[in-house]
């Protein structure tokens, strides 16, 4: 089993299908971000979804009506999952959780910095809970809050940033309750990206 969901934070096209067709054995998912998607259009998503499942991070924020049709866009481009923000409320999380087909939906609830949001947080998971999204964002190096969010939620798959670059330890991540760790810099700024995933998936006990 994989427990790596890599962020793929980069602008270029040739870079960003490379580093996919390298990874792609040894990640779970691939997590694009606006960075790539401004660059290279949303057409990107359903190419990189030939080799990964492939998680949109749109961390959509909007009106239900809006966070509709962006939902609907990644869908139409084969995209796994999708991330949205939970602190705009039930209305627009539940537009999101309904645009969303078979496409899997996190919510995030806490960040891997310090934000206004962490004063939201038990209400954001509770009303994930509810909407029956597929999984929540929690920090993956802000540890007891990371542990905190577990133990509030449930079954839900926690997925966690803030490893590496950011401070976090994977271990720690996976210890505090994280079903999987989302690392960018850490891989793509290494000059062996591939060899860097092997030794993270080793750490783990993941082949
Ligand atoms: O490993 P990094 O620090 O290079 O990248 C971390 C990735 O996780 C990057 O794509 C961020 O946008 C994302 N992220 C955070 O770093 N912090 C958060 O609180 C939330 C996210 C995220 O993935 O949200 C879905």
């Amino acid at each position: 089993m994989n427990r790596i969901i890599f962020a793929l934070d980069v602008y270029d096209y040739n870079e960003a299908l490379n580093l996919s067709k390298e990874l792609s054995n040894d990640v779970f998912a691939i997590k694009v971000n606006w960075p790539l998607v401004m660059n290279n259009g949303i057409s990107i998503v359903k190419e990189i979804s030939r080799y990964s499942n492939v998680i949109c991070d749109f961390k959509i924020a909007d009106i239900d009506n809006t966070n509709r049709l962006i939902t609907e866009k990644a869908r139409e481009n084969n995209a796994w999952g999708i991330i949205t923000h939970s602190f705009t409320g039930r209305r627009s999380l539940k537009a999101v959780v309904s645009a969303a087909g078979d496409m899997k939906v996190f919510s995030l609830v806490s960040m891997s910095q310090e934000s206004f949001i962490d004063n939201y947080t038990d209400d954001l998971i509770k009303m994930s809970m509810e909407e029956n999204v597929y999984g929540l964002v929690a920090p993956g190096n802000r540890i007891d809050i990371l542990r905190h969010i577990r133990s509030m939620s449930g079954d839900l798959k926690i997925i966690a940033p803030g490893i590496g670059a950011q401070g976090g330890s994977i271990t720690d991540a996976i210890m505090a309750g994280a079903d999987y760790v989302i690392i960018g810099r850490s891989i793509y700024s290494d000059p062996e990206p591939l060899k860097k995933v092997k030794s993270l998936n080793e750490i783990l006990g993941d082949d």
